[in-house]
C-alpha cells in the first residue's frame, strides 16, 4: 500500500495488517480451529512449532504484500472499475490471510518465547478478522470505493456561485464532459489553491462549501465499512477499531488516549497563544463581521480546506511591515524548479546525512506530477512495493514551499522502508507509525534560511525574515496542526466506539473542532452532511493520530540530532544538513525498524522513554513570549477602543 508511511501504515487495515499480508502456512491451524484452541492440536504448543509458524507467515505475509501493493499503486495512479477491483480483490486475500494468521498466532500466547518471536506474534495480532467471505468482500471494495470517490471528487459550482467563474477557467479535463452544457468542475488541487490564495471571503466559503458537500455521496458506505470493520476488530478481542488502533502504540488503548491527552495539555497554552494573535490579525483583515473578537474563527479564513495548517495566511499575520519578504514558493516558481529537481532537493539532504542515494527504480517508477489525462489520487504518499529497492513517490508536485516541505517528508518514509530492508518483515515497519510520519519531518525542521543559502536557494541581498517571522510561519505549519490531528481520530475513536450515531456526525465534528482547535463552521449544518469525510485519511480510512504523536516526536528528534551534531544555540536555528554524526544516529533508530517498543528506539534516539513536549516548547519559547506580549496589547487596545 501505499503508505503514507510505509502503507503498512496508511492500512485501513491497520498496522499489523498491511504488513502482514500472507495466505495460511502449510500446516497451519485452520481460523476455526484457532477459535478453539483446546482442540485445535493435540499436544500443547512449543517454542520450535512458534518460530516455524512466525518464519511461515512472514515468507507468506511478504508475498501477499507485495501483491497488493502492486494493485494498490495501478488502482491509484489509474482510477478505473477495473483497477478498483483489482486492488479490492488483491486485498481481499490479505485481509483473509492475516485474519486467519492473527487468529492462528494465539495458540501461542502465553507461551514463554524469545522477545522477537513473541513481538511478532503480537504484532500479527494487531489487525481486523472478517471471517464470512461476502462481508470481507463488501469491506475491501467500500475501502477502494472511498478512496476512489474522494479521490475524483469535484465542486462544479452552479452559476450564481462565487467561484462560477473559476471553475470556466479550470481545465477541460476537470470537467464531467467538455463540449456540453454541463458546468465547469473544480478538483481538489484546485480548491485548495483557492483556499490559499483567495482572501475573498465569499470565494473561500464557496470552495469550503462546495468540498464538503462531496463527501455526502458516501457517508452511507463510510457507515456500513464502520460496522464492518468493528465487527472484525470485535472478532480479535478488541473494543472496536478505535481500540485496535490505539493498541498499536506498545500500551494499553487507555493508556495511549491518556497519554494524548497530557501532552495536548502541555502544549495547549502555546496553541492558544497563536490562536488568538491569529483572530486578532484576520479580524484587522476582514473586519468584525466575519471574524468574532472572542470564541471560534470561521473555518474558512485560515488557508487551508481542513484548518488543519495555517502558513497561507502567513501574509496576514506575519509581525508587521518589517517582516522579511522572501517567499521559498516564488524562488522555486520563478526558476521553473521541476518535480525532480524538488526531490533532488530532498534527496540531498539524506544523502548529506550519509544516507545511501535513491535507487534508479525510484525515478523510472515514481508519480511526480500531475497527469492530465487521467484520474489519480494526488494525496502524497510513499510506498514501499517489494520490500527492499522497489520505493516510489506518489504525488502531484508543484514548486512551492508546501511541496518542498512535503517531498522531505515523503522522503523520510522512504529512507525508513530503506534502511530497516534488512529486518525480517514483520519487523519492516515504524517503531509507531507516528515514528513513520515524523522522520522526513524531522529532516524539514532543518530547512533553515542558512540552509536555503547553502542550497543557493536564497541569496545573501533576500530578507529572510528575523526568528519571530521564521518561528510564526512554522508555528503557523506545526502548532495549528496539533489539536487538528487530536480531534480527526478523538472523533473517529467515537464512532468507532459507538457513542457517535451517523445523524451526529457532523455535530460532534463541529464540537470537537471548537473545543479542540477554536474554529467554527462558515455556514450552518445540514443533515445528511459528512464533514469529516472529506478529509482524505477519513475517507481512506488511515488513522490519524500518528501525525500528532509525530508532530511532538519530530521536535524530539531534531533536539536528539541537534545534540549529537555538537549544536548548542536555539533550537529553532539549528540544521543538521552534512552532519554525518546525527546522522549516524538517526540511521540507527531507522535500522531498528519495528523490532523494539517504541519507548527503546526513542531512548536509544533521544535518551527519552515518552511523548513530550517539551521540546516542541522551547523551539517556541521565543515566539510564545512574543505573542503573549503582541496579544497583551491587542486587549489593551481593545479595552481603549471600548471606553
Ligand atoms: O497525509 C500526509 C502526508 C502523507 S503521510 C502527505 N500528511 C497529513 C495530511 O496531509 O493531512 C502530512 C501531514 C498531515
Ligand atoms: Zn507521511
Amino acid at each position: 500500500m501505499k503508505r503514507f508511511s510505509s502503507h503498512a501504515r496508511l492500512s485501513r487495515l491497520t498496522l499489523a495488517a498491511w504488513l502482514c499480508g500472507s495466505a495460511m502456512a502449510a500446516g497451519a491451524v485452520t481460523p476455526a480451529d484457532a477459535a478453539k484452541p483446546g482442540k485445535a492440536a493435540k499436544s500443547a504448543p512449543t517454542r520450535q512449532e512458534a518460530e516455524r509458524f512466525v518464519k511461515d507467515a512472514e515468507a507468506r505475509l511478504e508475498a501477499l504484500l507485495i501483491k497488493s501493493q502492486r494493485a494498490e499503486w495501478v488502482a491509484e495512479n489509474f482510477i478505473t472499475d477495473d483497477t478498483q477491483q483489482i486492488t479490492a480483490e488483491s486485498n481481499e486475500e490479505l485481509l483473509k490471510a492475516t485474519g486467519e494468521l492473527a487468529l492462528a498466532a494465539r495458540r501461542y500466547n502465553g507461551l514463554t518465547l524469545p522477545a522477537d518471536t513473541a513481538r511478532k506474534l503480537k504484532l500479527m495480532q494487531l489487525t481486523l478478522m472478517i471471517p464470512d467471505d461476502q462481508e470481507r468482500a463488501r469491506f475491501t471494495r467500500l475501502a477502494t470505493h472511498m478512496t476512489s470517490a474522494y479521490g475524483m471528487a469535484k465542486y462544479c459550482p452552479p452559476p450564481t456561485a462565487a467561484l462560477a467563474s473559476a471553475a470556466a477557467g479550470a481545465t477541460a479535463a476537470s470537467s464531467p464532459a467538455s463540449g456540453d452544457a454541463k458546468p465547469a468542475c473544480l478538483p481538489l488541487d484546485e480548491l485548495e489553491k483557492i483556499m490559499a490564495e483567495s482572501r475573498d471571503p465569499a470565494q473561500l466559503k464557496d470552495a469550503w462549501v462546495g468540498w464538503h458537500a462531496q463527501s455526502r455521496a458516501y457517508k452511507q458506505d463510510y457507515v456500513d465499512y464502520v460496522a464492518l470493520s468493528n465487527k472484525g476488530s470485535r472478532a480479535m478481542g478488541f473494543a472496536d477499531t478505535g481500540a485496535l488502533w490505539r493498541s498499536g502504540y506498545d500500551m494499553t488503548p487507555e493508556a495511549f488516549s491518556a497519554d494524548m491527552a497530557r501532552v495536548w495539555q502541555q502544549v495547549r497554552p502555546l496553541y492558544e497563544s497563536l490562536h488568538t494573535y491569529v483572530r486578532y490579525k484576520l479580524r484587522q483583515t476582514y473586519g468584525a463581521d466575519q471574524v468574532p473578537a472572542t470564541g471560534p474563527i470561521p473555518a474558512h479564513l485560515l488557508g487551508n480546506m481542513w484548518s488543519q495548517s495555517w502558513e497561507n495566511i502567513y501574509p496576514l499575520v506575519k509581525p508587521s511591515a518589517k517582516a522579511g519578504d522572501y517567499d521559498l514558493s516564488q524562488v522555486l516558481a520563478q526558476r521553473g524548479t521541476s518535480a525532480k529537481e524538488m526531490v533532488k532537493y530532498a534527496e540531498g539532504f539524506y544523502t548529506s546525512l550519509g544516507m545511501e542515494s535513491l535507487p534508479q527504480t525510484f525515478w523510472e517508477r515514481s508519480l511526480l506530477t500531475k497527469p492530465q489525462d487521467r484520474e489519480v489520487v494526488c494525496h502524497a504518499s510513499a510506498w514501499d512495493i517489494d520490500q527492499q529497492q522497489d520505493v516510489r513517490v506518489k504525488m502531484c508536485i508543484r514548486p512551492t514551499e508546501e511541496d518542498f516541505i512535503t517531498i522531505h517528508h515523503e522522503l523520510g518514509h522512504i529512507y525508513y522502508d530503506l534502511a530497516y530492508r534488512q529486518q525480517p518483515t514483520l519487523f519492516r515497519n515504524g517503531a509507531n507509525d507516528g515514528f513513520h510520519e515524523a522522520i522526513g519531518d524531522t529532516v524539514a525542521l532543518s530547512i533553515t534560511p542558512d540552509y536555503l543559502k547553502r542550497l543557493g536557494l536564497m541569496k545573501a541581498t533576500d530578507r529572510p525574515g528575523d526568528d519571530i517571522d521564521n518561528l510564526l510561519m512554522q508555528a503557523l505549519r506545526k502548532v495549528a496542526f496539533l489539536p487538528f490531528a487530536y480531534k480527526v481520530d478523538a472523533w473517529r475513536w467515537q464512532v468507532y466506539g459507538g457513542q457517535v450515531q451517523p445523524q451526529d456526525y457532523d455535530k460532534v465534528w463541529w464540537s470537537l473542532s471548537e473545543t479542540y482547535q477554536g474554529i467554527s463552521r462558515p455556514v450552518p449544518m445540514e443533515s445528511g452532511g459528512f464533514d469529516a469525510g472529506a478529509k482524505f485519511h477519513v475517507a481512506a480510512d488511515v488513522a490519524y493520530a500518528r501525525y500528532f504523536v509525530a508532530h511532538l516526536l519530530q521536535f524530539q528528534f531534531q533536539r536528539a540530532l541537534c545534540r549529537e551534531a555538537g549544536y548548542s544555540g536555539p533550537l529553532h536555528s539549528c540544521s543538521v544538513f552534512g552532519n554525518k554524526k546525527a546522522g549516524e544516529k538517526y540511521q540507527a533508530m531507522l535500522k531498528l525498524g519495528a523490532s523494539k517498543p517504541w519507548p527503546e528506539a526513542l531512548q536509544a534516539m533521544t535518551g527519552e522513554q515518552q511523548l513530550d513536549g517539551s521540546a516542541m516548547i522551547e523551539y517556541f519559547q521565543p515566539l510564545k513570549v512574543w505573542l503573549d506580549q503582541q496579544n497583551a496589547q491587542f486587549a489593551k487596545s481593545d479595552a481603549a477602543v471600548k471606553r
